[in-house]
């Protein structure tokens, strides 16, 4: 589900609307599942990656998009003064010149605890934890959003906004 409703529907022939949702009825059919089926993923996944519409006719994933042109109608939000970013070491050069970057994703994910941010980082290797100073950014007049599923989301952060501080023993 991740794949069609993020990056490739049309690997199932499915269409997004302009806002990331697909319609449950066609999602059911070319996915070959039953509604119930559906429900239970949304309800149970790990990290609540889906939403239905109010009336359970539509669906779309919270976050993680690489599809360009979706617009999930995020809110630019006060965030904690601080987040974190789990990525790993061999990474971390390129971080110091351009800051973290949203690569192939819509946006800069970042986490508010650690342990969450360790489980990112770890999908990759040795996770290290970049502490972000949020605050201090939306204040420069940053955006944040924060997606339904409570991940915080960002176009950029600067090197400057970024503490490497803890780990500079470990980077060469
Ligand atoms: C790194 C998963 C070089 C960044 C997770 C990361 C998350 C840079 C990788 C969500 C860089 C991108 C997102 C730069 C960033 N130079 N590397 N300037 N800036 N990077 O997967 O944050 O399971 O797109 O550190 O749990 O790892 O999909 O982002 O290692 O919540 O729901 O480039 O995806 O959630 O990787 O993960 P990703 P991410 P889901």
């Amino acid at each position: 589900m991740s794949l069609v409703l993020r990056h490739r529907p049309e690997k199932i022939g499915l269409k997004l609307d302009e806002n990331g949702w697909a319609d449950v009825q066609e999602l059911i059919s070319k996915m070959r599942i039953n509604f119930k089926e559906l429900e239970y993923v949304v309800e149970n996944n790990d990290k609540k990656r889906f939403s239905f519409n109010d009336d359970k006719t539509k669906i779309r994933a919270n976050q993680g998009h690489s599809l360009k042109n979706v617009d999930l109608e995020l809110k630019n939000i006060q965030p904690p003064n601080f987040l974190f970013h789990g990525t790993v070491g061999k990474f971390i050069s390129a971080i110091k010149d351009t800051g973290l970057l949203k690569m192939n994703r819509q946006h800069v994910h970042l986490s508010k605890d650690r342990e969450t941010a360790i489980k990112v980082g770890s999908r990759r290797g040795k996770a290290i934890i970049l502490s972000v100073r949020a605050g201090e950014m939306y204040k420069k007049g940053f955006e944040f959003y924060c997606s339904e599923n409570g991940v915080w989301l960002t176009d950029h952060v600067p090197s400057e906004y970024i503490d490497f501080r803890n780990f500079k023993n470990k980077i060469k």
